[in-house]
């Protein structure tokens, strides 16, 4: 008789586009899953990275929302969202999560560009995310989520000044990150806990990853720090990911070690 005997691998979660308008972001998932294809088996990171653990990519998290950016208003930020009764599009996908949701940095208010939406979870985008990542948590070993622009590496919190109970490995590693990083072209990145770094902001999905157990949970805001801001020309994407691929894989080689 057979014995089938499923080997779960352990993954890391790689997420891009939440935000429509952040163009870089959809542009580096799409960077990595070339770069993981075409250097599988030739680079030896890569190659023991895939070998030991799966990458989940989801390209373009805010689908609707990125395709709007395309056709009709290219500094959108939200999904596309409709409920009768208000004239207002859409919520803000990064403060639709159930981590201190809608408690600082999000509005209530529907037509705000930082709308917390009717209930946590309630884009089906994030919602949807929500469950695979809950259904996954036991081999989810890191989410990593990528933003523009400001150049930052955040970790948790932003939903509150209080310190992640794994703060000081979260800084040791995003040192060795943005050391990575900035090892290609020189770019500099700053690192931090989301409310003392950028902004506090609940409803995130780094913030409500960590607090499911996923102790590695990132978010990268990428180039530029605003001299072009959302319209990163065209010349600045493939060094843009080229440097991003670094320290994304600083962050899979670090995690590798620690399963
Ligand atoms: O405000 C955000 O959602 C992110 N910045 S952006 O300019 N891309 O909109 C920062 C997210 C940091 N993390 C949390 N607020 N949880
Ligand atoms: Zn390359
Ligand atoms: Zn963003």
């Amino acid at each position: 008789k057979h014995l089938l005997t499923f080997v779960t691998k352990n993954a890391i979660f790689l997420d891009c586009g939440i935000h429509a308008r952040e163009w870089i972001a959809p542009a580096f998932c799409q960077w990595f899953v070339k770069e993981a294809l075409s250097t599988y088996g030739s680079d030896s990171q890569m190659t023991s990275l895939l070998d030991q653990m799966d990458v989940y990519v989801l390209p373009v998290f805010n689908i609707d929302g990125y395709d709007y950016t395309h056709k009709s208003n290219r500094m959108w930020r939200k999904t596309r969202s409709r409920k009768s009764g208000s004239s207002c599009i859409g919520a803000d996908p990064n403060r639709n999560w159930n981590a201190g949701w809608c408690t600082i940095g999000a509005s209530s208010n529907p037509c705000s560009d930082t709308f917390c939406g009717y209930s946590p979870e309630s884009e089906i985008e994030v919602k949807n995310v929500a469950d695979f990542i809950r259904r996954n948590k036991s081999i989810i070993k890191a989410y990593l989520t990528i933003h523009s622009y400001s150049q930052l590496l955040l970790f948790p919190y932003s939903y509150t000044f209080q310190l992640a109970a794994h703060h000081s490995e979260l800084v040791s590693m995003m040192s060795g990150a943005s050391a990575a990083l900035r090892s290609l072209y020189g770019t500099s990145y700053t690192s931090g806990p989301g409310a003392a770094t950028i902004y506090p902001a609940a409803g995130g999905s780094d913030d409500w990853a960590y607090d499911l157990g996923v102790k590695y949970s990132y978010t990268f805001e990428l180039r530029d720090t605003g001299r072009y801001g959302f319209l990163l020309p065209e010349s600045q994407i493939k060094p843009t990911c080229e440097e991003t691929m670094l320290a994304v894989k600083y962050i899979a080689a670090y995690v590798q070690k620690n399963l």
